[in-house]
């Protein structure tokens, strides 16, 4: 697609999709960026954690490093309303495990950008796996946003 502002302007193209074939992997964010809880952890720290990091969802891993869940600040405060008021106090009875998310999407390392840009419609950002199975970090909407800006304000060649 191409928008011509008029002679003398300049030209907006999102011809360059060659990126849409790239792997993901230079562009993850990597585990040890990324703000996460372990499998056991009760929920007072989970939404220590969230608070303190300022992100409303975060990946749940095990001790193995393993994605396990997604942890939300929603599903934290959910659980915990209770008819008249939020009982703060039931969090630290109350295990990560027993609230996390377990059916989400989960992308590996050298999957395309092709594919990301269909599942982050959906999703703020998506858990990355590298070849042995671990948790290798995460791709965001912020990622591909920015190389999808870089793409449309390349000229075609
Ligand atoms: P949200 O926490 O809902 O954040 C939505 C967007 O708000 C983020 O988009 C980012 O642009 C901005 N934002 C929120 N908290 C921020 C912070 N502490 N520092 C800088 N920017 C912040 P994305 O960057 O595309 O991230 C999408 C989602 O990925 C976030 O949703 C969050 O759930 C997760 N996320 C991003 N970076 C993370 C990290 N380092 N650790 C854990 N989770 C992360």
């Amino acid at each position: 697609m191409k928008v011509d502002k008029g002679v003398g302007s300049y030209m907006i193209s999102v011809n360059n999709t060659e990126f849409l074939h790239e792997p993901i992997r230079d562009h993850v964010i990597s585990s040890e960026k990324v703000a996460h809880v372990q499998v056991g952890n009760n929920c007072e720290h989970a939404l220590l954690v969230l608070t303190k990091t300022g992100y409303s969802a975060i990946p749940v891993l095990d001790h193995e490093y393993r994605l396990r869940g997604l942890l939300s600040m929603g599903m934290i405060t959910e659980s915990i309303l209770g008819m008249e008021r939020i009982e703060y106090e039931r969090l630290s009875d109350m295990k990560v495990d027993e609230l996390m998310q377990t059916d989400l999407p989960i992308v590996r390392i050298d999957t395309e950008f092709r594919k990301v840009f269909d599942l982050l419609i959906n999703h703020p950002f998506l858990c990355v796996e590298d070849e042995e199975g671990m948790f290798a970090g995460i791709m965001t909407r912020r990622v591909l946003m920015k190389k999808l800006k870089k793409a449309v304000y390349t000229m075609p060649r």
